[in-house]
């Protein structure tokens, strides 16, 4: 016995890692289906490492009664038009998409966070992905906000391209090949040149001159972890492929030291804190792709507020931030809500 799980999106950046990790994870499956635009429908997907392929199936004629669940990732656009008829047909909707993020009638979940509040995903049959940089912060905020009390976070991130898809990815590859040969480069998914560059603006701009990414940052934290942080964050893409990282500086209301901070992330769920205070002593996006955890490394105190620490923290984007987060909340949907694997 298991869960029909349909995967929508499959063929993008996000859609096959959550077919590579319901694979390594040995998700109980009674089926998966492969769920896409009309385009691919027919490709032929490999399920994970698992040697199994699978046929990709029209979303416009994949009918969603009798699946236990869907897990989207395949934009705003693409959930707008088919989340509502999948939940509807009894289907149970994990989202990756901003769409459904700030409903208070949509749960908001990461599993190392703030579990419970799944609960509420009977109001919509429909549970919220965060936002990459948010999953990965927060996971490291929590155990610390336990201990201390966060009153004010200020972030800095460093995100990869994949953040963008796989045309980010092949924008920083073809551009970096360009310069190197001498050929002319138009930048098509970022607004400048991401090659041998960096560029302080993800997603568009609001009205007060902070971007879309910014403030998922802010509300999406606020949601999760506890309205009354405060977040302010500047968000930049970076010509890395895989892996988001974010220099964390932290103000709590209580007292806390760095080794206190230490020994906190060294048993917290989903970190590994890799801390060394030398040389190389730290993790960089490269050594975190394909992993689980969230890294978090430099954790010194901040002399120049009460209570301060400063932290870095790496992760996978399409992992935890995206494919690894919604499988997690699969599970925990599985084991609380609806019981049925063997
Ligand atoms: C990026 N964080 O790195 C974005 C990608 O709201 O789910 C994910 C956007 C989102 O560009």
């Amino acid at each position: 016995m298991g869960y029909r799980v349909a995967v929508v999106g499959a063929t993008g950046n996000v859609g096959r890692e959550i077919l590579n990790i319901l694979a390594e994870r040995q998700f109980p499956l009674a089926e998966v289906a492969a769920v896409a635009s009309p385009r691919s429908t027919g490709d032929i997907i490999d399920f994970g490492d698992t040697g199994k392929e699978l046929k990709v199936r029209n979303l416009d004629h994949f009918d969603f009664e009798g699946w236990d669940m869907a897990l989207f990732a395949a934009g705003s656009e693409v959930s707008k038009l088919h989340v509502p008829r999948a939940a509807a047909a009894g289907c149970t909707v994990i989202d990756n998409s901003s769409l459904y993020r700030m409903d208070p009638d949509v749960p908001l979940i990461v599993p190392e966070v703030n579990p419970e509040a799944i609960d509420g995903y009977r109001a919509k049959n429909i549970i919220a992905n965060p936002n990459c940089s948010t999953a990965q912060m927060v996971v490291a905020l929590k155990p610390l906000h336990d201990a201390a009390r966060i009153k004010r976070v200020v972030v800095a991130t460093y995100q990869s391209v994949s953040g963008a898809g796989k045309q980010g990815m092949d924008e920083l590859f073809e551009q970096s090949r360009n310069i190197f040969v001498g050929d002319a480069n138009e930048p098509r998914t970022f607004t400048k040149q991401i090659a041998f560059n960096v560029i302080p603006h993800i997603d568009s701009f609001l009205e007060d001159g902070s971007t879309k990414e910014e403030w998922k940052m802010v509300v999406e934290t606020k949601k999760i972890l506890d309205p009354r942080i405060k977040v302010t964050a500047t968000c930049v893409r970076v010509p890395v492929f895989v892996g988001h990282s974010e220099a964390v500086n932290i103000e709590f209301e209580n007292e806390i030291t760095a080794d206190e901070a230490r020994a906190i992330l060294r048993e917290a769920p989903g970190v590994m804190l890799i801390d060394k205070r030398e040389d190389g002593g730290y993790v960089t996006p490269v050594e975190c792709v394909g992993d689980f955890a969230t890294f978090v490394s430099r954790v010194r105190e901040d002399s120049t507020v009460d209570n301060g620490l400063s932290i870095w923290v790496v992760s996978d984007n399409l992992r935890k931030g995206a494919a690894l987060n919604a499988v997690q909340i699969a599970e925990l949907l599985g084991r609380r809500h609806l019981q049925k694997a063997a």
